[in-house]
């Protein structure tokens, strides 16, 4: 057998079964070819990717300027650490702050690296411009949050398949109930709250949006209790919801602005976080950091990716398709037996199962969505999230609704 390359499917399964750490479940399909809204499986058979790597492809697979973005600047000079400067770091931070309206940007690699730097950062303003007691600093944080997978992240969850068996937890977190600002008044109430974290949507605990009026509360709740608010956009941002953030659905300006995943089209890591002077100046010169962060690879990815994102409205053509993609569904939904509702904003969206979380029947419909040529992937059991490339067409999206629609008929009686 060649390690080099594999002859099917099952010849991938084996090899990931044998030689990989077994910590995800993929649905049992293997894909060797991505081109905009499609994927290729070892076999040839085509699929219409519905998952856009949970958010990570907004600009489509292998968008071409992103990629000639990535061949130039690879021949040239990939990687300086930042013990010296480099002559894209600068240009791409002038250009990611400019187009969100924030003073700086912060670069790192991963989202999650991205949320332990926005904590980082919340609690040196508490200590120096909130004046909180060392080490008293808190970050109040919402049910059903999902930030990633590092001790930090798992600390302030409420899912035990994040945190079973990987204590002893990090403290200085509390938790209170999504969607409610009475809550979030009364734990802001504690003088040694520092900052609040929160999806504008949460995207792992299944697509939940929250009610209008939500995170403009929250921004007023934040700003009468002197408290960060910290959105994280790893997921809904970039033109995902609809809106270039999902925050811009109100008057809800982060204090500390967390991004990451499409910041590159899917093609390099990199994550960012952006906030004003007033809070980024808080850390100082090798107080925070990371070898690639800031990369000059990664700057000319994600100032590639972004422009596409400008360049080709794909925000507009999120909320417009998001529109149709929705009213289609509804009106299914209304003859449907096992179909609960449709819920999202943009092209970030999720159906409900009217089933319990441990039955398989999501599980059962994305392997027909596979086989129909669609991938899609449940969250939590009974949930299935729908979340194309934002450049696909109205006729590819008709397209993708019959096959949802003709899969999910297969399951009505
Ligand atoms: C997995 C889903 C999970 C995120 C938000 C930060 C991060 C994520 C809102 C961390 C990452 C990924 C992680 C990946 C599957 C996927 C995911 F919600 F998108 F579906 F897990 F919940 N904030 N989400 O969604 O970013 O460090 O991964 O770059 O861990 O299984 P990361």
């Amino acid at each position: 057998m060649s390690f080099l390359n594999v002859n099917s499917s099952e010849e991938a399964i084996n090899l990931e079964a044998e030689y990989g750490a077994h910590n995800y479940h993929p649905l049992p399909v293997v894909l060797t070819k991505g081109e905009g809204v499609y994927v290729w499986d070892v076999e040839g058979k085509k699929y219409f990717d519905f998952l856009s790597a949970y958010s990570a492809v907004n600009q489509g697979h292998c968008h071409p300027k992103i990629v000639k973005a990535l061949e130039l600047q690879s021949k040239v000079l990939t990687l300086t650490s930042r013990a010296f400067h480099n002559n894209v770091l600068g240009r791409y931070e002038a250009y990611v702050t400019n187009l969100f309206g924030y003073d700086k940007v912060l670069p790192m690699n991963t989202g999650v690296e991205g949320g332990e730097t926005a904590n980082k950062l919340a609690r040196k303003w508490g200590y120096l411009k909130k004046g909180i007691e060392k080490d008293k600093a808190r970050i109040v944080f919402v049910n059903g949050n999902f930030w990633g997978r590092t001790l930090a992240a798992i600390s302030t969850s409420d899912d035990p398949l994040s945190y079973n068996g990987f204590g002893p937890f990090m403290p200085g977190y509390d938790l209170i109930p999504y969607n409610d600002l009475k809550a979030l008044e009364s734990a802001l109430k504690n003088p040694n709250v520092c900052a609040f974290m929160v999806e504008p949507i949460q995207g792992e605990a299944g697509v939940v949006v929250p009610d209008d009026g939500y995170m403009s509360g929250v921004r007023t709740l934040c700003d009468k209790y002197n408290v960060l608010f910290i959105a994280d956009e790893v997921q809904t941002g970039i033109g995902r919801t609809g809106k270039m953030l999902a925050t811009d659905y109100e008057a809800a300006r982060p204090d500390i602005l967390v991004l990451g995943k499409a910041l590159s089209g899917g093609v390099f890591p990199v994550s960012a976080v952006l906030a004003d002077n007033a809070v980024m100046m808080c850390i100082g010169p090798g107080e925070h950091g990371s070898t690639f962060g800031g990369n000059p690879l990664a700057c000319a990815v994600a100032h590639a990716a972004l422009e596409v994102i400008v360049e080709e409205k794909l925000t507009e053509k999120a909320y417009s398709l998001g529109n149709l993609f929705r009213e289609r569904l509804n009106a299914y939904i209304e003859k449907s037996r096992i179909v609960k509702l449709v819920r999202g904003k943009g092209l970030l969206n999720a159906i409900v199962i009217d089933d319990s979380e441990d039955s398989d029947t999501a599980w059962n419909i994305c392997l027909k969505l596979r086989d129909n040529g669609l991938l899609a992937k449940p969250t939590h059991g009974n949930i299935i999230r729908f979340a194309p490339p934002l450049v696909m067409t109205e006729n590819e999206l008709l397209a993708c609704v019959d096959i949802i629609i003709q899969t999910l008929s297969m399951f009505e009686n």
